[in-house]
């Protein structure tokens, strides 16, 4: 039994650029906050660093000849803000060409481009500014974004702001497990703030370009589960819910910040003071689409002691934890529960009516190894057709979901996590660059050609 997806639908793969591009300081490029982070002790596991990467900046030749072998029609992938505008204001040609390079690339391949303006990669210089708890970032963003659309928005139609603000926020900030690796919860809650408003303004930038294009956000989702169904548990899982979903997606959707949320942060004494007049009605600009990333659910519980110590990003929400994750894990650590994902889109269909989502990442890591030349990972071939059932499921109840990009293309560096942690469809092998196809890779292929999913 073959389960089709709808006509038209759109098959991608996505990257982002600090994670594959390397050449960190080719023609011009300023160093982000990646650089920095990754350049101090301790940062990043075995002290990896993304100078080099998978070369893509030197290589993105073969990467996307790769792309069309499989045939894949799509391809997500960030820009480099620091590449762009090394000191994050001003053009640097030759950062803008590689782009341009690539884009061209892509479409004489027949593969249709989709950009990311941010992929966590902020400019260090603005980061020596404040970084996004500094509000004028948001709107040096939406400078950078209209300096980027006018020179590809003649051939890229679809342009995503920024890719996962709960990360940059609260991981960056928050637990400082990413760039810049700052702890300071207040900051982080601002940081989230400026980050939607840069996308509202940005969104703006973009439109008052002209031109036809389709303007979306990516958000990473965690569906909350609890153990026991009584009202401590559920009102966990609720903080833990507005903190990781509703935080972004509300404001995004016009209803602003959820005032319950607001509640739960208040001590913190930082988000309200930070909401200027007319804030939130930038920061709702009508979507085209929203950009959905599932990975895995998150386990909530009832906290009783508020001074305790909590796995939450953002530990200064009172009175809950998230427990560890259960059942089968990927090599991240991270559960696999592809119902998980279902239940997810079809909140959402129910959420947000009327708007058309797209999953912008979906994958998983596992230790691969090359054998004679293959890549026998059976395990990733496994988590996508369950995921993929998963998104088929929703489809077939109502959800509209426009497409699905898998996460990730190449093997690549995994923030925090170095070389250690392995996503790709493509092996990389990150001394000598060789690149070799995972069965996985093949798997999607085959669905991508079939449009459709054999026997789930
Ligand atoms: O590698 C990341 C990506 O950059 C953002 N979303 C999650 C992926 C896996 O951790």
């Amino acid at each position: 039994m073959t389960r089709s997806f709808p006509a038209g639908f759109r098959w991608g793969t996505a990257t982002a650029s600090y994670q594959i591009e390397g050449s960190a300081t080719a023609d011009g490029r300023g160093p982000s906050i990646w650089d920095t982070f990754s350049a101090e002790p301790g940062r990043v596991a075995d002290g990896a660093t993304g100078d080099r990467a998978c070369e893509h900046y030197l290589r993105y030749d073969e990467d996307v000849d790769l792309l069309s072998g499989l045939g894949i029609p799509y391809y997500r992938f960030s820009v480099a803000w620091s590449r762009v505008m090394p000191d994050g204001r001003a053009i640097e040609p030759r950062g803008l060409a590689f782009y341009d390079r690539l884009v061209d690339k892509l479409l004489q391949r027949g593969i249709t481009p989709m950009v990311t303006l941010y992929h966590w990669d902020l400019p260090q210089a603005l980061q020596d500014e404040g970084g996004w708890p500094n509000r004028d970032v948001a709107s040096l963003f939406a400078d950078y974004a209209q300096t980027v659309h006018k020179a590809l928005g003649d051939r890229v139609r679809q342009w995503t702001t920024i890719n996962e603000p709960f990360c940059a926020a609260f991981i960056g900030y928050g637990n400082g497990d990413h760039a810049p690796g700052i702890q300071d919860e207040g900051a982080a809650l601002v940081a989230g703030h400026h980050l939607l408003l840069a996308h509202g303004q940005a969104a703006q930038a973009l439109r008052a370009n002209g031109g036809e294009q389709e303007v979306s956000i990516v958000l990473n989702f965690a569906p909350v589960l609890t153990d026991v169904d009584d009202a401590t548990h559920r009102e966990a899982a609720r903080k833990f819910d507005f903190l990781h979903n509703r935080f972004f997606l509300d404001p995004l959707l016009g209803r602003g910040y959820p005032p319950e949320l607001l509640a739960d942060l208040d001590h913190l004494g930082t988000l309200e003071p930070a909401i200027a007049d007319g804030d939130l009605e930038v920061i709702a600009q009508p979507l085209d689409v929203l950009g959905v990333n599932y990975y895995a659910p998150a386990r909530a519980v009832p906290l009783d002691d508020p001074e305790a110590d909590s796995n939450c990003p953002l530990p200064g929400l009172r009175g809950m934890d998230v427990l560890p994750p259960r059942g089968e894990l990927t090599s991240i650590g991270w559960e696999q529960r592809p119902e998980s994902f279902t239940d997810l889109l079809l909140w959402l269909r129910g959420h947000c009516p009327g708007l058309p989502l797209v999953i912008a990442e979906n994958g998983a890591a596992f230790e691969d190894e090359v054998v004679d030349g293959r890549v026998h990972d059976e395990q990733r071939v496994r988590y996508f057709a369950e995921h993929l059932g998963a998104v088929h499921d929703a489809i077939e109840r109502g959800a509209d979901i426009r497409g699905y990009m898998a996460w990730s293309l190449l093997d690549n560096f995994e923030w925090a996590m170095g070389y250690t942690k392995r996503f790709g469809i493509v092996h990389v092998d990150f001394e000598t660059q060789e690149r070799t196809l995972k069965d996985s890779a093949r798997f999607f292929a085959d669905v991508v050609a079939r449009n459709g999913l054999i026997g789930l």
